[in-house]
């Protein structure tokens, strides 16, 4: 997969796809990660990126010229599954959401800054919008970050464990139980039994009975 994404602070979005399971993916050839800084395609002898609102108001909005050069370079080299608008106002983003577009080979992502785009590159050129939940973030960054880890890591051969993504939160629509390491005795606080018994009908039966509790207690939402 290649995951192409487009905004005025490039700086921002460096560090999260070079750690850990993410810098992973990009070792092993699984994704590409390109960063693009939109001020490079602007034809302003200021290079800027943005102006004052048509009809007066507080806020800039960001321009159409280097966001659609932008991307009219990215379309002429391949073709796209999906250009994603990361704005508060999108589809609120979700698991599945989230396994559908891993399963696409291209994508971008424009980050909104300031007011937002001019509505005309959402005419143009956008296919999908997407908002990370009912709270207003400075720029659409650090959602594009969160909305890329969550597909690059669904991605197959990124996680050691093939079946680990399977058994994540929300994955069948229910949280995970609780999980426990060593020691089995912490200072009196000890792990459940079942778990040390090797009993593994009875261990998937507390787990599947512990994330039906929990899910019910913390997220009775998910259960409708
Ligand atoms: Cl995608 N962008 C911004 N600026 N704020 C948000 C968001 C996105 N999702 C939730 N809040």
């Amino acid at each position: 997969m290649r995951i192409d994404i487009l905004t005025v602070v490039p700086d921002l979005l460096q560090s999260p796809f070079n750690h850990s399971i993410l810098q992973r993916a990009k070792d092993k050839g699984l994704v590409e990660v390109h960063i693009h800084n939109i001020r490079d395609y602007s034809t302003d002898k200021h290079k800027n990126v943005d102006d004052y609102q048509y009809g007066g108001g507080a806020g800039m909005v960001m321009s159409i010229q280097p966001i659609a050069d932008c991307i009219e370079k990215l379309k002429s080299e391949r073709k796209y599954d999906e250009i994603i608008y990361m704005t508060p106002d999108g589809d609120v983003f979700d698991q599945s959401t989230a396994n559908n577009l891993s399963r696409f080979k291209n994508l971008i992502l424009l980050c909104g800054h300031y007011k937002g785009v001019d509505e005309r590159v959402r005419q143009l050129y956008i296919t999908k919008e997407i908002s990370i939940g009912s709270y207003v973030l400075s720029g659409g960054e650090l959602a594009a970050a969160v909305i890329a880890d969550s597909i690059i890591r669904l991605l197959p051969g990124v996680l050691n464990d093939e079946t680990s993504a399977l058994t994540d939160s929300f994955q069948d629509d229910l949280l995970s139980p609780p999980i426990y390491t060593r020691p089995a005795d912490y200072k009196g606080h000890k792990v459940p039994e079942v778990l040390l018994s090797g009993n593994f009908k009875k261990i998937e039966e507390y787990r599947e009975e512990e994330a039906y509790r929990r899910t019910k207690e913390r997220r009775p939402d998910l259960l409708k």
